[in-house]
């Protein structure tokens, strides 16, 4: 197969890649079965990077078979959970040496700026390896006492081979986030990165082949959803598959594993994520995170606190200093030095977003700020606050996944949960008051996997991340994530007992 190589001669980043673009499978890089290529397109201009190998469904009978083998030999239950500890660790490590590489390459396929990718995007996966790479030798079952005559106790088994899809909007933090507990479970993988953002899944191929991990554990194909995507989802020898995507694909997942091997699913979908200021908030703190909530990774995060609701007693000097900061925001070149935002990450992406924007418009909000495109190329959207906006309105209701954010005045302090909480989604929530009291109660009442008190947007390696209502099942990270990849079994030991 091709590979790629760019130079960068950045304010932010002077380096090198150079990487092999076919399909991932036994620890080789192979073209796909049809030899046909999808175009990478670089955010920032519009323009074509490279090409990578396109998988189809002969590809996905492949990449099983390789995930099946090293299931049944090296992995699975053949590598004790130390041995993958060390892995996992070892593939952290690698990341850290080709740190700047993989942020340059982040920013150059996804339009994130150089700095975000290199201080969170790849910074948070290595954190993310090494917390699961630490789980890998203590997955425990229990000893469950019933009577003198009976030894009962549970194992924590692998599934299998397992399925995972991923989007574009962190394409190598959600990589380590579905990778980190699959492998320490001791799992064996296919997975699929975004058409749209496959180049860090590439060049992280060639690091889990020099970590060490055995052929076939790890397999990646890029390709399309409807394809390769759904041939993972209906494909009878997989167990299990795990989706971070649209609440409309993640529905049709559902229904591919329940219409194929009723395998296990866990998705991760999108938000409409509150965020309440009180009156009694500190005002710069709750403007500097609701500023993070709205505008962070150009308001592509699945958690994204794109509804802000404001007391009317400090609404206009919150929106006024909301409005200041948002104004401040350098929207231009990911690798400027100084730059905060970059392009969304696609032309359809742009597209969906100016016409969430339009439909604001001609609904009447009010552009607060913002609205329009910014520059002449690439796909750059200015910072965008919408007022005086009606709950029914799409902008309120519907998942923009842009910077695009609308903010609400309340003055009913009981009425505001119900409003917070009327959406079809539930992954996450942000509450500002100084009173704890009030704080407390309101992240108790919100319907929200994730509740954030006087900040916004934070994640953590070793806290569940996940939605509640239409944003998901299951949970990521933290201890709770090994739970989607692992079979309780039961064993039962006759010691004496007579029938
Ligand atoms: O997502 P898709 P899109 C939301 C966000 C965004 C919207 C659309 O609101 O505006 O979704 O984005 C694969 N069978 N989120 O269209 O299509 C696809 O190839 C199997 C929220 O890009 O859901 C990619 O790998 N797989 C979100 C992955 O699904 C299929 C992150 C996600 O793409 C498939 C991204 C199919 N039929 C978008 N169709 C979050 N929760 O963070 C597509 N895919």
């Amino acid at each position: 197969p091709a590979s790629f190589s760019y130079q960068w001669d950045t304010p932010a980043y002077k380096g090198k890649t150079e990487f092999n673009t076919g399909l991932f499978t036994n620890n080789e890089f192979v073209d796909g079965s049809n030899k046909t290529t999808i175009d990478v397109i670089n955010p920032t201009n519009g323009k074509v990077i490279t090409s990578v190998s396109e998988a189809v469904e002969a590809d996905v009978e492949i990449a099983v078979a390789a995930a099946e083998k090293a299931y049944a030999t090296t992995w699975g239950l053949n590598a004790s959970g130390a041995q993958r500890a060390d892995l996992l660790w070892k593939l952290a490590i690698l990341m850290e040496r080709d740190l700047d590489e993989l942020a340059a390459i982040e920013a150059l396929d996804n339009g994130k700026t150089f700095n975000w990718a290199k201080g969170t995007d790849v910074s948070f996966a290595i954190a993310v390896f090494k917390y699961f790479g630490g789980w890998a030798d203590k997955i425990t079952g229990q000893t469950i006492e019933t009577d003198e005559k009976k030894l009962i106790y549970t194992r924590h088994e692998p599934i299998g081979v397992v399925g995972q899809i991923i989007p574009w909007n962190f394409p190598l933090l959600m990589l380590a986030w579905k990778l980190g507990p699959a492998l320490a479970t001791g799992n064996t993988i296919i997975l699929k990165p975004s058409e749209f953002t496959p180049l860090t899944a590439l060049r992280i191929c060639a690091l889990v082949k020099e970590a060490g991990f055995p052929p076939g554990v790890v397999n990646i194909l890029t390709g399309y959803g409807p394809t390769v995507g759904a041939a993972i989802a209906t494909h009878q020898k997989i167990d299990k598959v795990a989706f971070t995507g649209s609440t409309l694909v993640g529905r049709k997942i559902m229904e591919m594993a329940a219409k194929s091997n009723l395998k296990n699913v866990t998705l991760e979908l999108g938000g409409k994520s509150p965020t309440v200021v009180f009156d009694d908030a500190d005002l710069d703190t709750a403007v500097a995170w609701a500023l993070h909530g709205l505008f962070w990774n150009h308001g592509q995060a699945c958690c994204a606190g794109s509804r802000v609701f404001v007391h009317a007693k400090i609404y206009d000097e919150f929106l006024k200093k909301l409005t200041e900061r948002a104004k401040a925001i350098n929207v231009g070149d990911p690798f400027g030095a100084k730059t905060d935002q970059g392009p969304q990450v696609s032309q359809t992406q742009y597209e969906r977003i100016m016409s969430y924007i339009e439909s604001g418009k001609s609904d009447g909000a009010t552009v607060h700020l913002g609205g329009e495109r910014h520059g002449t190329e690439g796909y750059f959207i200015q910072p965008t606050i919408f007022t005086d906006v009606k709950p029914d309105m799409k902008i309120v209701k519907e998942e923009i996944f842009g910077p695009v954010g609308v903010v609400i005045k309340f003055d009913d302090d009981d009425h505001i949960i119900k409003q917070a909480n009327d959406t079809l989604y539930g992954l996450a929530a942000a509450v500002f008051s100084q009173n704890i009291t009030r704080a407390i109660t309101t992240a108790h009442k919100l319907q929200a996997g994730t509740v954030w008190v006087n900040c916004a947007n934070q994640l953590h390696a070793n806290v569940p991340f996940g939605g509640f209502k239409q944003s998901g099942i299951g949970r990521e990270l933290g201890e709770y994530a090994l739970h989607n990849y692992t079979n309780v079994k039961a064993v039962h030991v006759n010691v004496g007992h007579v029938l």
